[in-house]
């Protein structure tokens, strides 16, 4: 399926938006200018940014723990989420949901989620949902190669696909679930070979090739679109930076880590864009310097804005205790 240029532009745009965001969170947490654990999705850009660009803006998308690519992919505001992770009351959660919950029902984004696993039942939910309102939107779910060991994988693959609902189950395979390498936690060479035992689609792409990811995500979302049902798409990535901001990552060889670095999706599609005659060197720095400088931006707005007050801990908080008129 051909992609028009100014899309292309725009998919570069939004691959290194998450690049930078993800950068200079890494450098915030470092610095303790923002606390908790930060998992960072940078390598793993151009599969956020493919699979949205096959949506509209009512489609859902349930997340993981590694979520901040998957919020700016579908059109998540760098300043909303930077506030976020600074506790602001202006972040996306009114800060008290950090790093692993961004959520917001406006753009479809149904939230990030530190439960490993729990994104797939959500999705699920998501979907049939959609089926009962008889609307012709899907659901995107993405998830790591560590969770397709849970339970909740497996229900929910087979009862999405009982009931031919319109989920697209994406899995980014990073090849590790925090240091174990998937060898290791699973038998199964690909991921997409379990989607036989639930009578779906299941295909293996290179995560890494935006063009790749571009196709498979098209034809599954097209497929639950128009009402035939589940796929898996697995995609094949690497992570940048260890499982968490914290993490050093010894236990990656150097040159398993060097062999991936060699395979980074920007600077590949930067040198596709400047081969193809779609953007010039020169344009490609111009972009850089644009995000560089929108990052920027959401930090100096993040740290102007107010802390969320102590007052509001309890709420908007499910478990709230019961206390009269308190817990909306
Ligand atoms: C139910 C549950 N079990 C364990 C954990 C701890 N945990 C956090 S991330 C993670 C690994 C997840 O690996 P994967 O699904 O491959 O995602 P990745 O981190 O590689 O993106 C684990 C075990 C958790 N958060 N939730
Ligand atoms: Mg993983």
């Amino acid at each position: 399926m051909a992609i028009e240029k100014e899309q292309l532009k725009r998919m570069y745009l939004t691959m290194r938006r998450i690049r930078v965001f993800e950068t200079e969170v890494n450098r915030l947490y470092a610095e303790t200018k923002i606390f908790g654990f930060g998992h960072l999705y940078a390598g793993e850009e151009a599969i956020a940014t493919a699979v949205c660009e096959c949506l509209h803006k009512d489609d859902y998308i349930t997340s993981t723990h590694r979520g901040h690519g998957h919020v700016i992919a579908k059109g998540g505001d760098t300043r909303k989420m930077m506030a976020e992770l600074f506790a602001r009351e202006s972040g996306y959660c009114k800060g008290k949901g950090g790093s692993m919950h961004i959520a917001n029902l406006d753009l479809g984004i149904v939230g990030a989620n530190g439960i490993v696993g729990a994104g797939q039942p959500l999705s699920v939910g998501v979907a049939l949902s959609i089926q009962m309102r008889k609307t012709d939107q899907v659901c995107v779910c993405f998830f790591g190669d560590g969770s397709t060991n849970q339970g909740t994988f497996h229900e929910s693959l087979n009862l999405a696909s009982v009931w031919n609902l319109p989920v697209v189950f994406v899995c980014e395979n990073n090849f590790y679930g925090i240091s174990v390498p998937q060898r290791k936690h699973q038998k199964i060479k690909n991921v997409s070979q379990r989607a036989a035992a639930y009578d779906i689609p299941g295909v293996t792409v290179d995560g890494n090739d935006v063009f790749a990811v571009y196709d498979a995500a098209m034809e599954a979302v097209e497929r639950a679109r128009a009402g035939e049902g589940p796929s898996l798409v697995e995609c094949q990535t690497y992570r940048h930076f260890g499982h968490y901001n914290g993490d050093p990552a010894y236990y990656r060889p150097a040159e398993e880590v060097a062999q991936w670095m060699k395979k980074d999706p920007i600077p590949r599609l930067a040198g596709y864009m400047v081969e193809h005659g779609i953007a010039t060197r020169e344009e490609i720095r111009g972009f850089d310097a644009q995000i560089d400088q929108e990052i920027a931006d959401a930090i100096s707005y993040a740290e102007s804005q107010p802390f969320a007050p102590v007052e509001n801990t309890l709420v908007d908080v499910y478990t709230d205790i019961v206390e009269e008129g308190r817990n909306r």
